[in-house]
């Protein structure tokens, strides 16, 4: 159904369990979201296969993902939730688009630099394509916003390039994206506990936090986290350990940093440490309690990803129908 609500896309991998620095930098942020925009909110499944997966687990953190986004909040009728490898006009505009994308600035791309050094014995041309896939699953909802964390930055610009390169060469076609900016509370990068320089991973968990992890898991990977030999609990550069946990903190009991640090004034890192891990405890507890309902229900969750694919397969087509006939197709 057409509306006149802004159209904003945005995926999530199945490549793991969700941590919760992917719930307070993106799932959360989606759901403030989904009154305001007419939201895609797609489960990136080939995205996930640049990095090899095991073909059973992913499939099912596919079905976990989607019970996520539910559990979380997300209204399936409201929003389109997806699985991307249902859509093939992914795939099909990311030819398109490759065929205008320069060697160059795709070698430019430094999350390409990062994962082929993180998987010297994979470095597959999917991985180098990767944002131009991205570029497709943006334009093809012709989307006029996509949130962004820093490290999709040069992803969404490239979109953008390709979107205008696109219009110039034939006519316009594509909607020009724009990055959504989160609010403070929003968008929040979580580093990990066990190495705070170091941003928390799905894919790469030695300090990461589950969103659904058991509060006893919660509670020993919190006492465990790596803090510093100071005593202050205050946010500052010199205190990685310290100022992500305040922002964990913070961004589960909905207060400001600064009245998170109050909240600690005269508090040790031991006591601050359990209170940090029972505000996360708290926050996930309906989250988890919904997730546990949802994820038993295999008939619903299938019901859900076939009205999504369903929503976004009618939105793709009338896309990559007009591409099609832009560049010559019959
Ligand atoms: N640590 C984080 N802090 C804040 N936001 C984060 N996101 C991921 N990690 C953090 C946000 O989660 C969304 C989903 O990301 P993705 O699945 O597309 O891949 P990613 O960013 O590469 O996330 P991971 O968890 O690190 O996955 P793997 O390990 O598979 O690469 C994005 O909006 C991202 O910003």
């Amino acid at each position: 159904m057409e509306n006149d609500k802004k159209i904003l896309f945005s995926g999530i991998q199945p490549s793991g369990y969700l941590t919760i620095g992917n719930y307070l930098g993106a799932l959360k942020n989606f759901v403030t979201l989904q009154n305001d925009y007419d939201c895609y909110y797609c489960v990136v499944d080939l995205h996930s296969i640049t990095i090899d997966q095991v073909p059973a687990v992913l499939r099912q953190n596919t079905y976990n993902l989607i019970a996520l986004y539910l559990a979380c909040g997300l209204d399936y009728k409201q929003n389109t939730l997806f699985i991307q490898s249902q859509v093939p006009a992914h795939c099909e505009l990311t030819w398109v688009l490759s065929c205008n994308t320069m060697f160059g600035e795709a070698r430019r791309m430094t999350q390409f630099k990062e994962k082929s050094a993180k998987h010297p014995d994979n470095i597959n041309v999917g991985l180098f394509s990767y944002p131009v896939l991205m570029a497709a699953d943006i334009l093809l909802y012709q989307a006029d916003l996509v949130p962004v964390g820093n490290d999709q930055k040069q992803h969404l610009e490239l979109a953008r390039d390709l979107a205008i390169r696109f219009n110039n060469k034939f006519s316009p076609t594509l909607t020009v994206p724009e990055p959504y900016i989160a609010s403070k509370q929003g968008g929040a990068r979580i580093m990990d506990l066990a190495d705070p320089t170091k941003k928390m991973s799905k894919s790469d968990n030695g300090g990461a936090v589950l969103m659904l992890d058991t509060p006893e898991d919660i509670m020993r990977k919190f006492k465990r986290a790596v803090t510093d030999s100071d005593t202050q609990i205050k946010y500052h550069a010199s205190k990685p350990g310290i100022s992500n946990l305040l922002t964990i903190y913070s961004a589960f009991s909905s207060k400001t940093i600064s009245e998170s640090e109050k909240d600690f004034e005269d508090v040790g890192y031991g006591d601050f440490k359990i209170r940090v891990a029972e505000s996360v405890i708290e926050g996930l507890r309906p989250i988890q309690n919904e997730y546990s309902r949802i994820i038993k229900d295999k008939a619903f969750l299938e019901q859900v990803i076939d009205e999504g694919r369903q929503k976004a397969t009618q939105k793709a087509f009338k896309t990559i129908r007009k591409i099609y006939k832009k560049v010559g197709f019959i």
